[in-house]
């Protein structure tokens, strides 16, 4: 077959992308044997569109899950839309334009931007958090934990505008002001929902040790959870009452001088400050080891919320009572810390071992719309009780005022408290009116992907079971709580019997953070900076193929890497010749040049290994090498076809042109098998190159095919071969002439 001569990227990927949609080429299989699961951190879809940053992870596991499929693997390779959140809310507010409307907009454009890379993701198992089927389930996971004690109702501080009369998130509170109208925002006590993440906070630490994660972002996990093992403490104050305080250095009792005490309004007032602020509380308490009078005061630098809201200072050996101490004047003792003492305390009844956490329960309670609502019921007589699991879904109201009220938007909604009744006696009740937060929807996706169009279960036993764990999940490293509160959601699950117990108590065994792509003028990439680049600003010029293969070869992929147009131009021309190598080089069924062949199959090896470790950039510059030695020879099929099959996950397009078009197949590149490597072959792999000194045979040099092809390399190491280093002593070399792994001539 005769192809044309120039490549042309935009009609080739635009009629294989039809192609692939309408053959379904990346289905996941119904009855997976060798399953491989393969997941992005799925995207919110913005308003702005989406740029190359976000392209670099998704590339990535595109990348892999081509390379598995052509392994013999059955994948599961899905995408969806983590569509429930505030920035839609806000925009609404600020335009009107429904939060549902805006966001399946977005939606729209960020599919087609991922189409458009060549992405194979199988969107028969598209999921869409906003939609009633999807959060019915979000829902029901919710009732469960309740069922299970796991989810409660208490009185916590919210951020509130009261010019707005408004909850505020923590991002939008800004110097301790409203974003909105810069009225400074106070703590507001209100009921809110929370989910018992304590209870697993052992297991969200020991079950890291088995899985294969950065290790900065598992030390992330721990230090979120923040466990802490010592004593408490007691402390007799001379009014009869106790203090207890949370030590983990019971060992310097010996030189504790002062207790302090958190306090409310100091800790809410100086709490972005390092300073220590205290106020003598006028009383005194006993150091139980030795009769010491300790005074009593309360400070900002003790924290309410952790252990037990007190500590025992000790200037000597802590920082921030030394620095307390000199600011007000206490007493300094340092006596040498002493082991023995956890033993004494217990003895003596003075106190007893704990462990603390950091970690605190989850509060998933927004004031807010666009979330699902949380499926609660709430009767006078009868308290909160569960909507019951026929009523699922609790659909979100459309007739609701966006505006500020204080209170949840729902509230404001004419339809939604129609005819609800008390589930357990029957009189007339009230729906909870708060929705939930978002990162609950994240927690459980990935569950719902192995069986996303179940209407009888969020997902069922046999396709968790098919297709769970997650093996490769690729995102950013920084979402600590994310991957915090979906390891809980799986375990709590995993606890309730709903995932078979041959699986394991992780449900990402796999965990790879692609880096950052700065801008091209070197800050992170970000709408902010206006530094974005899109990938609608380069396929169409370059080519989807392009953008894939120059992503996966700015460097390693977990590192932060600059983009660079002339990085783009450079792979465009790369690109080119590689297709002239298939172009030129087609027909000829002769058996391969011996040194291209052993290439090759090195090339085959490196590649294979390379991708497994995700090192994409090592894979392509090893495939650049073949191309460069195959280049304007005739190349055998045999040769072709592997380049092209080695090829086809970096860019699918040009491989599926070249195996169709130009090598013949009637069958997709993507569907063949990856090849396998000769290994008896690479160990054969030594060229002997031989040295000349004015053309006459002076020694022989053994080089592998790889090295061979870098001729200063070869120059420098024939001048140290020691029987042609004889004939260039003292002579002046005028010229080096090599031909590749066959002869090097010195002319002198
Ligand atoms: C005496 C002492 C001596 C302490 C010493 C430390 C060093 P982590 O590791 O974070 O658990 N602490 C206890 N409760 C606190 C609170 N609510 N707010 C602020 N600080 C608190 O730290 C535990 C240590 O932090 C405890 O051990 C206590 O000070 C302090 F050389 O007790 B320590
Ligand atoms: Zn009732």
């Amino acid at each position: 077959m005769k192809a044309t001569q120039k490549y042309d990227h935009g009609s080739v990927e635009a009629k294989w992308q039809k192609v692939w949609a309408q053959k379904d080429l990346y289905k996941t299989p119904s009855s997976p044997k060798n399953k491989k699961y393969i997941l992005d951190m799925f995207p919110y879809p913005s308003g702005a569109t989406m740029h190359v940053g976000h392209l670099e992870g998704y590339i990535g596991t595109d990348v892999m899950s081509r390379y598995l499929r052509m392994k013999g693997y059955s994948v599961l390779h899905p995408m969806g839309w983590d569509a429930f959140g505030l920035p839609a809310e806000n925009y609404a507010i600020k335009t009107g334009i429904h939060p549902d409307k805006s966001t399946h907009e977005n939606i729209k454009i960020f599919k087609r931007q991922l189409a458009s890379s060549g992405l194979s993701y199988d969107w028969s198992k598209e999921i869409d958090t906003s939609d009633p089927d999807f959060y019915r389930w979000t829902q029901w996971l919710f009732l469960l934990m309740y069922k299970k004690g796991l989810a409660y109702k208490k009185k916590a501080p919210v951020n509130w505008c009261p010019k707005d009369e408004t909850v505020l998130a923590n991002e939008q509170v800004i110097d301790g002001k409203c974003e909105r109208c810069d009225t400074p925002v106070i703590q507001k006590e209100l009921d809110q929902w929370f989910l018992k993440i304590t209870a697993y906070a052992d297991r969200l630490i020991s079950g890291l040790k088995d899985i294969d994660w950065p290790e900065d972002v598992k030390l992330q996990q721990i230090n979120w959870i923040g466990k802490s093992k010592g004593m408490i403490i007691m402390f007799k104050a001379e009014d009869g009452k106790v203090i207890e305080v949370f030590t983990t250095r019971p060992d310097t009792l010996n030189s504790a001088t002062f207790l302090a005490v958190s306090d409310n309004d100091l800790y809410e007032k100086y709490k972005d400050t390092d300073k220590k602020v205290g106020k003598f509380t006028g009383k005194y308490a006993v150091n139980p080891l030795d009769g010491r009078k300790l005074p009593i005061w309360k400070t900002n630098y003790v924290a309410p919320g952790y252990g037990t809201g007190a500590v025992m200072g000790v200037p000597s050996y802590d920082e921030r009572d030394m620095e307390m101490a000199k600011k007000y004047d206490l007493d300094i003792v340092s006596n040498k810390p002493d082991m023995k003492l956890w033993e004494l305390v217990e003895k003596k009844g003075w106190g007893k071992k704990h462990t603390t956490y950091h970690l605190r329960d989850w509060l998933i309670s927004r004031q807010r719309y666009w979330g699902p609502p949380v499926p609660m019921i709430y009767c006078k007589d009868c308290g909160w009780q569960p909507v019951p699991e026929k009523d699922l879904p609790v659909k979100l109201p459309v007739d609701v005022d966006f505006l500020p009220h204080g209170v949840s938007p729902i509230a404001t909604s004419k339809t939604f408290q129609k005819g609800v009744i008390c589930p357990k006696c029957g009189k007339s009740a009230k729906r909870e009116v708060d929705t939930m937060d978002t990162y609950v929807d994240s927690s459980w996706y990935f569950i719902r992907f192995a069986d996303p169009k179940n209407s009888k279960e969020f997902a069922s036993s046999k396709c968790i079971k098919q297709w769970l764990p997650v093996d490769i999940y690729v995102g950013g490293g920084h979402v600590v709580q994310h991957l915090l509160f979906a390891r809980f959601f799986w375990k709590v699950i995993y606890d309730a019997g709903l995932i078979d117990k041959s699986l394991p108590d992780e449900p990402f065994l796999k965990l790879r953070a692609p880096g950052w792509i700065l801008g091209p003028d070197s800050r992170k990439m970000s709408k902010r900076w206006g530094n974005v680049v899109t990938p609608d600003q380069i396929i169409p010029k370059f080519g989807a193929d392009t953008l894939r293969l120059y992503e996966m070869f700015m460097g390693p992929f977990d590192i932060v890497k600059p983009w660079s147009i002339s990085g783009i131009e450079g792979m465009h021309r790369f690109v080119s010749r590689l297709w002239n190598v298939f172009n030129t080089g087609q027909g000829n069924k002769n058996t391969p040049d011996k040194e291209v062949n052993i290439l090759l199959h090195q090339t085959i090896q490196k590649v294979t290994q390379d991708i497994e470790k995700f090192h994409y950039n090592t894979a392509i510059a090893s495939l650049m090498e073949l191309v460069n030695a195959i280049k304007g020879k005739k190349a055998s099929l045999e040769v072709l076809s592997s380049l092209a099959k080695l090829i086809a996950p970096f860019a699918p397009h040009l491989a599926e042109e070249v195996w169709v078009e130009i090598l013949g197949n009637k069958t997709s590149i993507h569907t063949t098998s990856w090849p396998a490597f000769d290994a008896d072959l690479i160990k054969k792999k030594y060229l002997d190159i031989v040295i000349q000194v004015n053309g006459k045979v002076r020694s022989q040099l053994q080089l592998d095919a790889l090295a061979s092809k870098n001729k200063e390399e070869v120059e420098k190491l024939a001048k140290s071969d020691e029987k042609a280093a004889k004939w260039l002593i003292d002579k002046k070399i005028k010229k080096v002439i090599y031909i590749t792994g066959k002869v090097i001539n010195f002319v002198v």
